[in-house]
C-alpha cells in the first residue's frame, strides 16, 4: 500500500519525507520537483521566509540513476533559516530560547499545548506551521509523475481572494494551463486589484482568505470504490484536502449551489453513439459519483481562511494568566495561492493512492 510519512520543524535542521510503496522501474526526474517546490514558494503573498529559503529536495534512498527502486523513496530539504535558530532548535543542546506563553487563538498553539502537556507553545507551533506543506509538494510532485505516464494532468487556480472573484474557466486542460500562467486571472484588472489587495494587506499587517480550485484531467472511470466508507474517493480527497493548513471546507464541483438548486434541475445524463461510445453529457458531479471517478474532469474547490497570525486577537498569557496580545509569529500575508499548488500535489497524492489499488478484477 502506498504511504507517507513527514518529519521535520519549520526552523528545525531539515525536513524529511519517506514514500513507501511506489512500485520499481518508475523514472522520477529530481528537478520537476525542484520546480513544483520553487512554484510552491514564489507564489504570491508569501513572508519574509521564502526569500529566506530556497527549498530543493536530496533524495537519499529508493532512487537509482533516477529510476524507482521499490524501496522507500526518502526526501530531504534543508531548512537554510536553521543557523538563525540554531540556539532556541537544536534537537539535543538545551534551547536559549524563550518560551512562547501566549498562544495565537486560531492557530494549534493553545489546543496543542493542552494535549501535550507544554508550557511552550513553540513545541507546538514548530510542527504544525504550513512549512510541511513543502514536503507535501515533493510528494504530490512524484505522484503527479506516475499519474502523467496514465495521462492525468492536475491544474489550479485562485478563484476567490477575499471578496475579489475572478472569471470563471473552463473545464477544459487548455483553459486551466492559461489560468495558471497568471497567478490570479487572465483579466488583467482583476488580477491587478488581486495583486493590489495582497499589497495593502502587507502594508497594514493583516491577511486574507480565499478559494481555490483544483482540476484534474484524463482520470479513468472507476477510481475508488462504493463498497466501502474508506475507500470512497470523494471522502479520501476531501479529507486529504481538509489537512492542508488554513484549509475550511471544501466542494466537489459546485456542491452548495446543486444543493440550492430549484426541485427538478437537470442533471448529468448518459448518451451513446458508435464514434464516442458511451459518454457523459454535463458535469454536475464535478467527476466522481458513487465514491469513484466517473471520468469526466474532477473539479474541487478549497476555502483557505485568513491567516489568524495577522488577526486582531485577545489571548491569555499562560505563564501569568494575565491578558495578552498573541506572540507574532512571523506569517504569510495570504495563503491562498500557495494553498493552490499544495492542493494540487495533494490532490495528485489521493488519485495515485487510489490507481495503485489495482483493477477490482482479473
Ligand atoms: C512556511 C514557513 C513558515 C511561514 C508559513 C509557511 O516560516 P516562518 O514561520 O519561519 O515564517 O512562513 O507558515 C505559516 C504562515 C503558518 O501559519 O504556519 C512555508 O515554508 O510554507
Amino acid at each position: 500500500m502506498l504511504k507517507f510519512l513527514t518529519a521535520g520543524e519549520s526552523h528545525g535542521p531539515a525536513l524529511i519525507c519517506i514514500i513507501e510503496g511506489l512500485p520499481a522501474g518508475l523514472k522520477i526526474d529530481v528537478p520537476a520537483i525542484d520546480a513544483e517546490l520553487a512554484r510552491r514558494q514564489k507564489a504570491p503573498g508569501r513572508g519574509e521566509r521564502m526569500r529566506i529559503e530556497q527549498d530543493t529536495v536530496t533524495v537519499l534512498s529508493g532512487l537509482r540513476g533516477g529510476v524507482t527502486l521499490g524501496s522507500p523513496l526518502t526526501m530531504q530539504i534543508l531548512n537554510r533559516d536553521y543557523v538563525n535558530w540554531e540556539g532556541s532548535m537544536h534537537p539535543h543542546r538545551p534551547s536559549t530560547g524563550q518560551k512562547v506563553t501566549c498562544p495565537r487563538p486560531g492557530h494549534a498553539d493553545y489546543p496543542g499545548m493542552v494535549k501535550y502537556g507544554f508550557d511552550d507553545a513553540r513545541n507546538v507551533l514548530e510542527r504544525a506551521s504550513a512549512r510541511e506543506t513543502a514536503l507535501r509538494t515533493a510528494i504530490g510532485a512524484v505522484a503527479r509523475q506516475v499519474l502523467r505516464l496514465k495521462g492525468v494532468e492536475i491544474y489550479s487556480r485562485v478563484s476567490a481572494l477575499g471578496q475579489l472573484t475572478f472569471d470563471a474557466v473552463a473545464e477544459t486542460p487548455e483553459a486551466y494551463q492559461r489560468a495558471q500562467a497568471h497567478p490570479f486571472s487572465e483579466n488583467e484588472s482583476q488580477s491587478q486589484a488581486a495583486e493590489e489587495l495582497i499589497a495593502s494587506c502587507r502594508a497594514t499587517g493583516v491577511s486574507v482568505g480565499g478559494v481555490v480550485e483544483i482540476a484534474a484531467f484524463n482520470l479513468p472511470i472507476g477510481l475508488g470504490s462504493y463498497v466501502h466508507a474508506d475507500r470512497r474517493l470523494d471522502g479520501r480527497i476531501a479529507g486529504a484536502l481538509m489537512s492542508i493548513p488554513a484549509v475550511r471546507g471544501v466542494e466537489i464541483g459546485e456542491a452548495f449551489a446543486l444543493a440550492q438548486s430549484p426541485p427538478g434541475a437537470p442533471a448529468d445524463s448518459l448518451r451513446y453513439d458508435t464514434e464516442r461510445g458511451i459518454y457523459y453529457v454535463g458535469n454536475a458531479n464535478a467527476g466522481l459519483a458513487g465514491g469513484m471517478t466517473t471520468g469526466q474532469p474532477l473539479v474541487l474547490r478549497c476555502a483557505v481562511k485568513p491567516l489568524p497570525t495577522l488577526a486582531p486577537a485577545m489571548t491569555v498569557d499562560l505563564a501569568t494568566l494575565l491578558p495578552a496580545t498573541p506572540v507574532r509569529e512571523r506569517s504569510d500575508v495570504t495563503a491562498v495561492p500557495t494553498v493552490a499548488i499544495v492542493a494540487e500535489a495533494v490532490l495528485a497524492w489521493a488519485l495515485l493512492t487510489a490507481l495503485l489499488e489495482g483493477p477490482a478484477r482479473l
